[in-house]
């Protein structure tokens, strides 16, 4: 018996960093975005600890989607969207 737990935050940490980075490349990418990247992994520490928690525990991902219920893709999907809003 799995949870959705390391699924939810490594797909919670994708969206987080991509709108990230989606919001740097607004005005094109260039060497100072990944600098602002590189500051706000420094200085937010919410963004960081997102980004840590999606990474541990990657290995566990593959077997919580194996025998991912319908309640727990929704789940994950409830958390995906709440990321996309915030
Ligand atoms: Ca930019
Ligand atoms: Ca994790």
């Amino acid at each position: 018996m799995t949870d959705v737990k390391e699924s939810k935050e490594a797909l919670v940490a994708l969206v987080i960093l991509g709108k990230a980075i989606a919001d740097l490349a607004k005005d094109g990418l260039d060497l100072g975005d990944a600098v602002s990247l590189g500051s706000k992994l420094v200085s937010d520490e919410k963004f960081r600890t997102a980004l840590v928690e999606g990474v541990k525990g990657l290995d566990k991902v593959g077997p919580e989607l194996k025998d991912l219920a319908a309640s727990e893709a929704l789940e994950l999907l409830g958390a995906v969207y709440e990321a996309l809003k915030a």
